[in-house]
């Protein structure tokens, strides 16, 4: 296949025919040999979890051996992506938890609180009073309350409480889907979707709405938090996106995953003059740390740290001949990288029990001796420089961007530096210079063209004045793609939101983090609705999500949470529901009635824009905002309110 049929990234299509070239084999070519993909599977229609199946649902068997119907089925699978994809978050917060809580006790530990500003105002939304207290205290405190919610048997997880709005909170009550705990949401899914217990399918996914919350609202939005608070919360900072960031003259470490523990330490140690030393004297002429998935996405946003690409590029990665350790910790990790890479000099390293990969070197990484670790890899890699053979093959590709954008920063930004508040983002809105904002996040996937859909999708809405939030790879994407520059505005947007662009400086395509930082668009979205004058929910803003090349279980649950929060969320491949035809009709139009928000499912990045942008406007008019207003001649009393 025409490598520009596989990636709209030119880096990565150089790469992918240097793979044709040598004979290597990809994820796209992988998918092909696929094909046909089970028809079953797709649909959500197939059961294996007893051993009087598999089952599959047909016009001549509707039911499996114990009765369970395409409904049941459909529902039964569904659930299990999200019950998957909530605990690979929540683990990544439990992990964080404990490095916290290291930090806290231990004198001589790696880690230590770096934004006590930040742990104050999260320990205030808990109701712990900070006033006349040690730091040590507060994080103690703090500590203990989101470590219960991992294990709580009963009541409510104190994040929702402490972070969603009451109106949204009155909403899942009356439907009883208020999470209680983080675990026991997902040990719940496992147990009600076993075999013979639920077979309601309605019922079903009401526990799959209340786990995917205890992901958002609490597993992954507790590693975000905790994450600013131990690694230093982003400020808006440059960095250079895609695979030319890889330098040939340099001992080059890619680091990929998720969690940000040991890769923060990577990046310390590799500015150490004796490893730079060590570095020189095999003839390098220093250290190149980059990026590739979330793992990238976390030291981006906090260090300026290049990303080399996004889940699609890891396997491009290593055929630059140029990186001399991927260093990887969990989730989003091919195993496919085990037999490329001892096809080159590239030194695969597994670092988490958790993670094992045939082909990979593991050096075993434990907080508790962080910088000794880090420190072994490093030397690893600088070893490892002299092995390279071969021709290097570099694509040029490099872009610049501007990254590092939370809750709290664009709450200044917007403001300015002596007014933090969302008020003008809310005026902007509601003048109609700003139409809404949008969440494009997510994987990438061979089934879509590469960047295509996220790419084509952000234009798409940022041509229509609605600005975008992006998360994950799809950030990496709009990084990539230079969405990210703030003079993207000038290029890209409509006139509304390149006045907002301009007048504030920034891009249009806001870089709020990793995939768990997807809990940093709901508490934008809380921050949206306390400012006030666009309603009294979630539901009532002109929002809408999306996912336009999703692959992840993470993904199923993500996507759950912002539509029981009330979002339309729009993915390109469909869930695997398709067989159900009520669950089908249940997620992508009955259940708007109960939580607000909606799925829809759309492959064109183009027709999902514009779904998106229709339903930005159908809440614009339930608003009462989309009204022709008379045309206004200022005065300067009038003019100085305004606030773009
Ligand atoms: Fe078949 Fe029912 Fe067992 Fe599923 S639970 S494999 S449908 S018998
Ligand atoms: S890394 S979950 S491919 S966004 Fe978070 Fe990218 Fe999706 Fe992994």
């Amino acid at each position: 296949m025409d490598p520009k049929e596989r990636s709209i990234d030119k880096a990565s299509q150089q790469l992918i025919q240097r793979m044709a070239d040598l004979g290597q084999e990809n994820a796209w070519d992988r998918l092909e040999k696929q094909m046909p993909q089970c028809g079953f599977g797709k649909q959500g229609v197939c059961c294996r979890i007893c051993s009087m199946g598999p089952c599959r649902i047909t016009k001549k068997a509707p039911a499996g051996v114990c009765g369970a119907d395409a409904d049941t089925i459909a529902a039964r699978n569904l659930l299990r992506m999200i019950a998957s994809g909530a605990a690979a978050h929540s683990d990544h917060g439990r992990d964080i938890a404990h490095t916290f809580k290291m930090a806290i006790d231990s004198a001589n530990c790696d880690y230590m609180i770096k934004d006590e500003r930040k742990l104050k105002e999260v320990a205030a939304r808990f109701g712990i009073k900070t006033d006349g207290k040690e730091i040590k205290e507060i994080a103690t405190e703090l500590f203990d309350i989101v470590m219960n919610d991992f294990g709580r048997h009963e009541g409510t997880l104190s994040t929702v409480a402490a972070y969603a709005s009451p109106a949204r909170l009155k909403i899942w009550q009356q439907l009883g889907v208020t999470p209680r705990s983080i675990d026991r949401e997902i040990v719940e899914i496992m147990h009600r979707t076993h075999m013979g217990v639920g077979a309601d399918y309605k019922n079903l996914v009401k526990q799959g709405i209340r786990c995917s919350l205890a992901d958002g609202w609490g597993g992954s939005l507790i590693a975000t938090e905790l994450s600013d608070i131990l690694f230093g919360s982003p400020q808006a900072i440059r960095f250079g996106a895609n695979l030319g960031v890889l330098d040939e003259k340099q001992v080059n470490i890619i680091v990929h995953g998720h969690e940000p523990a040991l890769s923060d330490i990577v990046v310390a140690v590799s500015q150490e003059d004796e490893l730079i030393k060590m570095a020189e004297e095999k003839g390098a002429e220093g250290i190149n740390i980059a990026g590739i998935c979330c793992t990238a996405n976390e030291i981006l946003m906090r260090h300026g740290i290049a990303v080399a690409g996004n889940f699609l590029q890891q396997e491009l990665a290593v055929m630059t001949g140029a990186v001399d350790v991927m260093l990887v910790d969990v989730q989003c990790i091919m195993p496919a990288l085990g037999s490329l890479s001892s096809c080159f000099h590239t030194k695969l390293i597994t670092t988490s029990p958790k993670c094992k990969i045939p082909g990979a070197e593991h050096i075993g990484f434990s907080e508790d001796k962080a910088t000794e670790v880090a420190r072994t890899i490093v030397k690893t890699a600088i070893d490892n420089f002299v092995n390279r053979r071969g021709d290097i093959n570099i694509p040029k590709a490099k872009e610049h961007g501007v990254a590092g954008f939370t809750t709290e920063n664009t709450f200044y930004n917007l403001g300015g530096t002596f007014r933090g508040t969302f008020r003008p983002l809310n005026d902007g809105v509601i003048s109609g210079r700003l139409r809404g904002a949008a969440g494009v996040v997510g994987c990438n996937n061979p089934k879509q063209t590469h960047d295509y859909c996220h790419i084509a999708m952000m234009k798409e809405l940022i041509k229509n004045d609605v600005l975008v939030v992006s998360t994950g790879c799809g950030a990496i994407a709009a990084g990539k793609a230079g969405l990210m520059r703030p003079d993207a505005a000038a290029k890209y947007c409509g006139k509304g939101l390149r006045e907002i662009c301009e007048t504030v400086g920034i891009p249009p395509v806001l870089h709020v983090g990793s995939c768990v930082d997807n809990s940093r668009i709901l508490t934008i979205l809380a921050n949206i609705v306390a400012e006030g004058g666009l309603g009294e929910d979630f539901a009532d803003l002109p929002v809408a999500g999306a996912a336009p090349e999703w692959m992840s279980e993470k993904a199923v649950s993500i996507g759950m949470y912002f539509v029981a929060s009330g979002v339309y969320t729009v993915i390109a491949e469909p869930l695997p529901v398709l067989g159900s035809e009520n669950l089908t009709r249940y997620l992508t139009d009955e259940i708007e009635k109960e939580v607000g928000g909606k799925w829809a499912f759309e492959r064109d990045p183009i027709k999902a824009a514009g779904m998106m942008i229709e339903h930005i406007e159908s809440k614009r008019d339930a608003l009462g905002i989309n009204e022709k207003t008379e045309r206004k001649l200022y005065d300067m009393e009038a003019r100085r309110e305004l606030t773009f």
